[in-house]
């Protein structure tokens, strides 16, 4: 077991039965011209959390931690994106064209996982119509498959994909840890917001720590 100091308190971890989810690091959130911009958002706001993200995915996998990967899309055709969200912002965006593709489409190149942060073969990427991770998806099977009781969950943006998936996984019985760092929001008072609620309450959903903290752990 491996422990590391977090907020509330310590978190504990087996490196054997934990995972390192990260969330939705896709072009279309994070670089110009995708759906983070055409929804009127400054996606240099989420670019802080890629080298904190690179160097604790460049340990986890060192360290042997199950990696995987997401990435909210739909299908080309858009049968699995509801109606509601196509109009999200006031506006259609999903699906139209941008300078990256077809905004938030899978097999678009700004759907596409950015490069800083590119899966390894043998790292399993859950397509997911959603903000959470474990709806509509097989993430919940694959964990379960490999043991995995632990999630390190990284990635943007922390108020909405980060957060809505580490609740899903708390419901779920998984032991939650957020590292700060490795996660971002368009929103500063939103990311600090979501890290709060997180960590509320003798860590109701998770514990919240940073990538240094982590890595230190995996050494
Ligand atoms: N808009 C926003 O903050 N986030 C999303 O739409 N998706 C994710 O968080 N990945």
């Amino acid at each position: 077991m491996k422990t590391l100091d977090a907020q509330p308190f310590a978190y504990s971890f087996d490196p054997a039965t934990t995972a390192l989810i990260v969330i939705d690091m896709q072009r279309d959130f994070v670089e110009p011209h995708g759906f983070g911009e055409a929804l009127g958002n400054d996606v240099s706001l989420l670019r802080r959390a890629i080298d904190p993200c690179r160097r604790l995915l460049e340990a986890a996998r060192h360290a042997g931690l199950f990696v995987v990967h997401t990435r909210e899309g739909h299908r080309p055709d858009l049968s699995n994106c509801p109606a509601a969200k196509l109009t999200r912002g006031g506006k259609t965006f999903i699906g139209q064209q941008g300078t990256m593709g077809r905004i938030l489409i899978q097999g678009e190149p700004g759907h596409d996982i950015i490069p800083e942060l590119y899966p390894q073969a043998g790292e399993p990427i859950i397509d997911k119509p959603g903000k959470g991770a474990f709806f509509a998806t097989d993430l919940h099977l694959i964990l379960q498959a490999r043991g995995i009781t632990s999630l390190i969950i990284c990635g943007v943006t922390t108020e909405v994909c980060v957060q809505t998936t580490a609740r899903e996984a708390n419901d779920r019985g998984y032991e939650v840890l957020i590292p700060e760092d490795c996660c971002a929001s368009y929103f500063p008072e939103f990311h600090r917001a979501a890290l709060e609620m997180i960590k509320a309450q003798g860590a109701i959903v998770g514990w919240v720590s940073d990538a240094d903290a982590v890595i230190d752990a995996l050494r």
